[in-house]
């Protein structure tokens, strides 16, 4: 009897190691550096809010595709400002910055928001200001490509696309300033991107990771939306809607039209999705349709995963382009690029 114990006792904690997925970490589109930069923490035995905090560093630092950190996304004046979040699902602390300028560390300063304050979120000046505060060096996030894209739309696209409505601009100009008016000339940006998403055209990073202790974090990182109106907060840094995590649970992540679906919060749906028993996929799915229901031409993709390493994805609005996603976890010897196809019928 004893024998039959230790054998089950050896086989089933066999099965244990083999099922084994965590460490792990998903990021949002194909940002494979910030998976392989926040693995690498993981690997060593380190702490998921960390992962997520060098993950996403990488992502700003490198640029990835214009639409994370400096340089891209100018808004209407042409300047570049950075939306961040970061999210510890084992004390349930977030930090984000919001329309954070000057500085290139937005991650970081979330990070500095969720370890040295007892708020959760600083936005724009002020921010900078805290940034300084914390050591963070100030200088311009305008480059020779962002100030060449702000000018083409400027003065060759005459501002179009833009994202007023019910407006209309001075009379004897293109641009703003802008007035309200029942009669407006300008045309209603329909949440369509405004340029194709392709792979040289990603969007935000997103990321989920669980260390080797059972800890969850969450982050995000971008430069928003391109030509915003100055001010202008986005999805990414609102806990709930960039992303969310719950170590009773799970974690989530989201990308796409930040207008449209923080209104939705989309990543907090998944977790408590996954809390009433959905899978990562299902959950993902019931976020985006919610937001698809009410807003058919938005773009958008929600990542999921739970405690158990399990993940999966849902996007919408790609047209044929899936949705990739990496991910990397204990029993892989390399990152991997999923995708998801974003045609899945919406019900
Ligand atoms: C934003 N969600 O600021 C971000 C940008 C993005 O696809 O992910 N676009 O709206």
């Amino acid at each position: 009897m004893a024998k039959l114990y230790v054998l089950l006792s050896l086989s089933l904690s066999i099965l244990a190691i083999s099922e084994q997925k965590t460490p792990i970490v998903i990021t949002t589109w194909n940002f494979v550096n910030s998976t392989i930069t926040a693995w690498n923490v993981l690997k060593q035995g380190g702490y998921s809010l960390d992962a997520i905090e060098k993950g996403t560093s990488i992502c700003e630092e490198q640029q990835c595709d214009g639409t994370v950190g400096y340089g891209g996304s100018p808004d209407e004046d042409g300047e570049t400002t950075l939306d961040a979040l970061i999210m510890d699902g084992r004390t349930m602390n977030v930090g984000a910055v919001a329309a954070l300028r000057r500085v290139k560390s937005a991650a970081s300063v979330a990070r500095r928001v969720l370890e040295h304050t007892k708020h959760s979120i600083l936005v724009g000046e002020l921010a900078t200001k805290f940034a300084v505060q914390m050591g963070f060096h100030e200088e311009t996030l305008t480059t020779s490509i962002s100030k060449r894209m702000w000018l083409k739309w400027y003065y060759k696209d005459h501002c179009q696309p833009n994202f007023w409505m019910n407006v209309s601009p001075d009379p004897s100009k293109f641009c703003g300033p802008y007035r309200t008016t029942d009669d407006f000339t300008h045309k209603n940006y329909d949440w369509l991107p405004l340029t194709k998403i392709d792979r040289f055209n990603h969007d935000t990073i997103g990321m989920v990771a669980i260390d080797n202790k059972g800890d969850i974090a969450a982050g995000t990182s971008t430069n928003g939306a391109k030509f915003k109106i100055p001010g202008r907060v986005g999805d990414s840094p609102i806990p709930g809607s960039g992303a969310y995590a719950d170590n009773t649970v799970g974690g989530a992540t989201a990308t796409g039209d930040g207008d449209v679906m923080l209104r939705f919060l989309p990543s907090f749906l998944a977790v408590e999705e996954m809390r009433r028993g959905a899978s990562p996929t299902e959950a993902a799915r019931t976020a985006i349709n919610r937001i698809a229901t009410h807003y058919p031409n938005f773009m958008g993709a929600v990542i999921a995963m739970n405690m158990d390493g399990a993940y999966g994805a849902a996007c919408h609005g790609l047209g044929d382009v899936p949705f990739p996603f990496v991910v990397q976890d204990i029993s892989m010897d390399q990152y991997k690029i999923e995708t998801v196809n974003c045609s899945w019928p919406l019900n």
